[in-house]
């Protein structure tokens, strides 16, 4: 492994965009594909994928070309996430990655759509995944969609909108919950994938430990960050009175 991970990350991000750009089907109504491809190519990190991948790698699973579609229903399902979360009933957001949020330039209803699409799609997509038994594919289904679902991340998400009220106030629950078990599964799916068993705990926690620090300095980056290089608002947690690690534990 490389030891500059920026760059490595970089590299990665390059060479998936393209064929994340190819993933989009035709034949649906314009401004849906639009919207559908203007989050989706919006410049992330691409740290999912990347993640599921190089868990795949480390668990010996040895033609990574086959697992391209699970690596682009992966980023489908976090765009789909990011487009809902900066919705007006959610985290009402304008700007995502330094542009207008999917909302503010194609409009709610088309924005809803768009995340829901990709939802559905991403799933359609493993199903098209060849070389991988159907069982360890049935497996990744599982894994990805619990825990990107009522097991994990909308579960999270729940409870953070929740807990804005009042209503909630288990802090880790919703970190855990709404960040960190979608890269657990990232993680887990790379030993599913290879047929590695004997490595899913430990991947997991791997993936647990990622997604806790990861959620953490976001955190702690909405608190001292700079909005130009984080391209969205800063200062959102404590205006709209959000439990996060910084208003529970302090900034130190
Ligand atoms: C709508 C069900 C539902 C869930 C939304 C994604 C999410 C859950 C909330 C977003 C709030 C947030 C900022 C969480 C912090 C962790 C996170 C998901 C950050 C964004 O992920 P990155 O940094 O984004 O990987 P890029 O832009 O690199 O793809």
């Amino acid at each position: 492994m490389h030891s500059d991970i920026k760059k490595v990350l970089e590299d990665f991000a390059k060479d998936f965009n393209k064929k994340l750009a190819l993933s989009v089907p035709i034949g649906i109504p314009k401004e849906l594909f639009e919207a559908i491809r203007y989050s989706l190519l919006s410049g992330g990190k691409r740290i999912r994928p990347f993640l599921f991948l190089e868990s795949a790698k480390v668990a010996g699973y040895p033609a990574p070309e086959n697992l391209l579609n699970i690596a682009i229903a992966i980023e489908m399902i976090h765009t789909y996430s990011l487009i809902h979360d900066d919705l007006p009933a959610m985290d009402d957001d304008d700007f995502r990655r330094g542009k207008p949020t999917c909302h503010k330039v194609y409009g709610e209803a088309i924005a809803i759509l768009a995340g829901d699409g990709l939802l559905t799609y991403a799933f359609k997509k493993i199903t098209e995944t060849k070389g991988i038994p159907a069982e360890r594919l049935m497996q990744i289904v599982a894994v990805l969609a619990d825990k990107t679902g009522l097991g994990g991340m909308v579960a999270g998400q729940a409870a953070d909108i929740l807990a804005e009220k009042g209503k909630f106030k288990d802090i880790k629950f919703i970190h855990e919950n709404k960040t960190t078990k979608f890269i657990e599964a990232c993680c887990e799916a790379g030993a599913i994938a290879a047929g590695k068993p004997e490595l899913l705990e430990k991947l997991k926690t791997y993936g647990y430990n990622i997604g806790m620090a990861f959620q953490i300095w976001d955190d702690v980056l909405d608190e001292i960050g700079d909005e130009k290089k984080l391209g969205k608002k800063v200062g959102k947690d404590r205006e709209k009175n959000k439990l996060t690690y910084v208003s529970v534990y302090g900034l130190d």
